[in-house]
């Protein structure tokens, strides 16, 4: 497969060209690896692993026309300037911007829930970090018990605003310890020793886009647009994984002991589940590694037989960017496309839950 990486330099390029490195074998072998970016970056060589030091080209659709696949780690304004050109050119393209996430035409894909809707498609869309890895955990539950309701709240890493979101943690953790002011440009605030419940940008409805993200590719990749959702998103001082406290309100009736023996089951989940002895899913466990962390699984003393409360842990630029988007090129590589079943709600189950709202 000849493949190419548009916006190499930054955190999500650089964990590509990782996850690449050691995921090739699963793409039949990477014969071509282009390192794309801007002018600003060409000419400079990174070292890319296992295929040696590589010298950035800047883009063009010239350079990518003979690829197979491209992934384009860039912003939403280049992708939506581009990603159709490239598209159109030749390679498959798979976005990890914001651009096409809510275009009906556009699958917007994590492989393990609904590759299916991938198929034939030329342009696939990468979701939200904050809504691939809850929806890792959630969907094992939501295939057993239907997700009626759904409520998040955010513990987000400094990765979400890449790599100098990272280094501007850093240096603020730094001049802390020095007892300097901390400078800031990337967040509102300093982050370290903080948290700013400000994820992205305000909405007219008060959430912000972040949030917002989170209720639209939620209910487009699970298939389920009425699919009631909220999320409060906030910024804490973590480095590259993001934590998130989920309550789910079910259709059919839920159980702690099921619910865990589905995470347990599930591929891409782990479950971290063990109170008694101080085992649960943590930012600094779930740093570089594929899978989700999934664990605190209570019973909801809200929604009671028809609830739970989790919490969940995810590499941001792995599950929540980087890897996703290689599985994605893997799923249309291996090209099996069966539809998982989801839960479907059953009619008296929706009257007897409207009459009860
Ligand atoms: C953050 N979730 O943590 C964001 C970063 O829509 O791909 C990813 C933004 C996106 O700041």
């Amino acid at each position: 497969m000849r493949v190419g990486i548009v916006g190499c330099t930054g955190a999500v390029g650089e964990e590509l060209v990782k996850v690449l490195g050691e995921r090739q074998d699963r793409l039949g072998g990477v014969t071509q690896l282009k390192l794309l970016a801007s002018a600003k970056s060409a000419g400079k060589v990174m070292d890319a692993g296992v295929f040696g030091p590589l010298t950035v080209e800047e883009f063009s659709i010239d350079k990518v026309k003979k690829l197979d696949v491209v992934f384009l780690a860039v912003s939403g304004s280049f992708s939506l300037k581009y990603a159709h050109e490239i598209a159109k050119s030749g390679p498959v393209v798979i976005d990890n911007s914001s651009a096409f996430r809510n275009d009906p035409e556009i699958p917007l894909v994590i492989p393990e829930i609904n590759g299916h809707t991938a198929k034939n498609a030329k342009l696939i869309a990468n979701p939200n970090c904050t809504t691939a890895i809850a929806a890792m955990a959630l969907w094992p539950l939501h295939q057993k018990f239907g997700i009626r309701s759904l409520i998040m709240s955010t513990y987000q890493a400094a990765s979400g605003a890449g790599a100098e979101g990272m280094a501007e943690l850093e240096a603020q953790t730094r001049a802390h310890v020095k007892g300097s002011a901390p400078e800031v440009s990337v967040f509102q605030y300093p982050l370290a020793f903080n948290v700013i419940p400000h994820v992205d940008s305000f909405q007219p409805n008060g959430y912000t886009r972040e949030e917002m993200k989170v209720v639209w590719e939620t209910r487009k990749i699970f298939g389920v647009p009425d699919m009631d959702v909220s999320c409060t998103a906030v910024r804490i001082p973590t480095l590259r994984a993001h934590a998130e406290a989920l309550t789910i309100q079910t259709w059919a009736p839920c159980s702690v002991e099921k619910a865990k023996a589905l995470i347990d089951e599930a591929v891409g989940v782990q479950l971290v589940d063990d109170p008694s002895s101080n085992k649960y899913p943590m930012p600094i466990n779930a740093t570089a590694k594929f899978d989700v962390e999934a664990g605190r699984v209570r019973q909801s003393i809200v929604f009671g037989d028809f609830g739970l409360d989790l919490f969940v842990c995810g590499d941001q630029l792995l599950r929540g960017a980087a890897l996703n988007a290689v599985l994605i090129a893997e799923f249309l590589h291996e090209d099996k496309f069966e539809k998982p079943s989801g839960y479907k709600p059953t009619v008296l189950q929706r009257f007897m839950g409207a009459s009860l709202s």
